[in-house]
């Protein structure tokens, strides 16, 4: 996860994306890096984490134990290994994203899905939303 300027990995969100895509049941190492010079954070939903180093690191007090949010100070990469929701559905994204409420809401934010085994990958999400912003026709990417 690259962190820039209202930037989660170079782009903004878009609903009908899908950022990532985790087998269920996986534990997976993400690499938070903040490259941007202002702080930013990163929160999972349907997501548990254990904070593995910063900066190269180990983890301080305060920063060990199960989270959903990381401080990810500029310039200092934080490694997490995180734990999925159970359940596995392509159609059902779950955001991340920076929870500074004026980086949110610029669109520092993306999305995955949990997946098996059986399911295929999706390439784009058809939720109600996204539909509902899109006109007939096809995407149009402005949201
Ligand atoms: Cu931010």
């Amino acid at each position: 996860m690259v962190l820039t300027n209202n930037r989660i990995n170079g782009a903004t969100m878009d609903m009908s994306r899908v950022d990532q895509v985790v087998t269920v049941g996986a534990r997976e190492r993400w690499i938070v890096d903040n490259q941007h010079h202002l702080p930013h954070n990163l929160h999972i939903h349907n997501a548990r984490f254990l904070v593995v180093s910063v900066g190269g690191e180990p983890p301080r007090d305060f920063e060990r134990g199960w989270k959903d949010t990381v401080y990810a100070p500029p310039g200092r990469p934080v490694i997490i290994d995180v734990e999925f929701g159970r359940s596995s559905d392509p159609d059902w994204p779950y955001m991340f994203h920076c929870h500074w409420l004026m980086h949110h809401d610029m669109g520092m934010m993306g999305q995955f899905v949990v997946i098996d085994e059986t399911q295929e990958p999706p390439t784009a999400i058809s939720t109600p939303a996204v539909r509902a912003n899109t006109p007939a026709g096809g995407m149009n990417g402005s949201h």
